[in-house]
């Protein structure tokens, strides 16, 4: 990072707020690096689908949702869960699959599950949280609740048949669905251009009728101020709205992947607009960040990451009597909702 100014930053409520939003997109940061140094140290098992580069795409939407609304995510889904609340530890927990796990150790990365925050979860089929996020979205509409569905997936969803079902009906039973397209302009090894006739995401959903455009998804106040306006309009009834956040994932597509599709110096360039330095650099150079006040964020950070591994490592795994507990819930539709 650049160097910084050394002027005190004045206690001011906007400086306030995006240090929150820089301690968010540094909580994804360095979780994701540790989740994959616990990888190759084999603590965490399975598949591991990383979101470095991405992070002001989930930390600028989830600044403006209320905690009455609900979050559907995609399997590359840690940096939702953090920044929507959902408890490091029991997020790190998930990931060693143990019992103190968000879904008790019953997911692992990929379906992380939180009733509390309304985090209804990561799903592993590319496309799959859609007609979710619709189902909910009717649900609050034909009970008159005034909130709001964000629904997160890659422009890989785009593709798929469940998309084009969704949007039309979404925007044909006008719901209240926040659709947020993560383009990252690679669906596994597949470029946008490979995949799509039309790359214009955000033309092809607004051919349903709803409102939608695209945002510079490594500018984390763009994000917010995108999801503010199109939020405050889905909850004054203006029905379903769509983003396209153009985003770069600085890593491979999961943990498994030898990354040889992307020309190594497109990924070096798209380095350079790395959106938790810029948020940093910007705010520096504005005098709204000191260096002792980052480096505190930062050791803060690393103090919560470090706890959450030690409560992961120490919690139990749920016991193989209970093997078959919340196969099917007791609970009614109405506890649910
Ligand atoms: C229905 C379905 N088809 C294929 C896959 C295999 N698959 C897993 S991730 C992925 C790429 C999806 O890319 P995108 O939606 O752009 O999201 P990103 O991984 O870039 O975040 C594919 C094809 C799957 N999980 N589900």
């Amino acid at each position: 990072m650049a160097a910084r100014r050394r002027t005190p930053a004045k206690a001011d409520p906007a400086a306030e707020h995006e240090r929150e939003l820089l301690r968010t997109m540094l909580r994804i940061r360095r979780f994701e690096e540790a989740c994959a140094e616990l990888y190759s140290a084999t603590k965490i098992r399975g598949f591991l689908h990383l979101y470095v580069g991405e992070e002001a795409v989930a930390t600028g939407v989830m600044s403006v949702l209320e905690p009455d609304d609900a979050v559907v995510s995609t399997y590359r889904e840690h940096g939702h869960a953090l920044a929507r609340g959902v408890p490091m530890d029991a997020l790190m927990a998930e990931m060693f699959g143990r019992q103190t796990g968000c879904s008790r150790g019953r997911g692992g990365s990929m379906h992380l599950f939180h009733a509390d925050t309304r985090f209804v979860g990561g799903n592993a089929i590319v496309g799959g949280g859609l007609p979710l996020a619709v189902g909910l979205g009717l649900a609050d509409h034909l009970a008159g609740r005034p909130r709001v569905t964000a629904c997160f997936f890659g422009e890989g969803a785009a593709a798929e048949g469940e998309f084009h079902e969704s949007l039309n009906l979404a925007a044909l039973w006008h719901l209240p669905v926040l659709f947020v397209c993560e383009n990252n302009r690679y669906a596994m090894g597949t470029s946008l251009a490979h995949e799509h006739a039309r790359t214009d995401i955000a033309l092809r959903a607004s051919s349903y009728g709803m409102a939608a455009w695209a945002v510079d998804g490594m500018d984390v106040r763009a994000v917010e101020e995108s999801a503010r306006q199109a939020v405050e309009a889905i909850r004054h009834g203006g029905g379903p709205h769509f983003l396209e956040v153009r985003t770069y994932r600085f890593r491979a597509h999961s943990m498994y992947d030898p990354d040889r599709y992307r020309p190594k110096a497109e990924v070096a360039e798209e380095k350079t607009h790395d959106p938790v330095t810029a948020l940093a650099e910007l705010m520096t150079s504005e005098g709204r960040l000191t260096d002792r006040q980052l480096a505190t964020l930062e050791k803060e950070v690393a103090a919560e990451i470090a706890a959450a591994v030690e409560h992961a490592e120490q919690a139990p795994l749920e016991p193989v009597e209970d093997l078959t507990r919340f196969v099917h819930s007791d609970r009614t539709p109405a506890e649910v909702t």
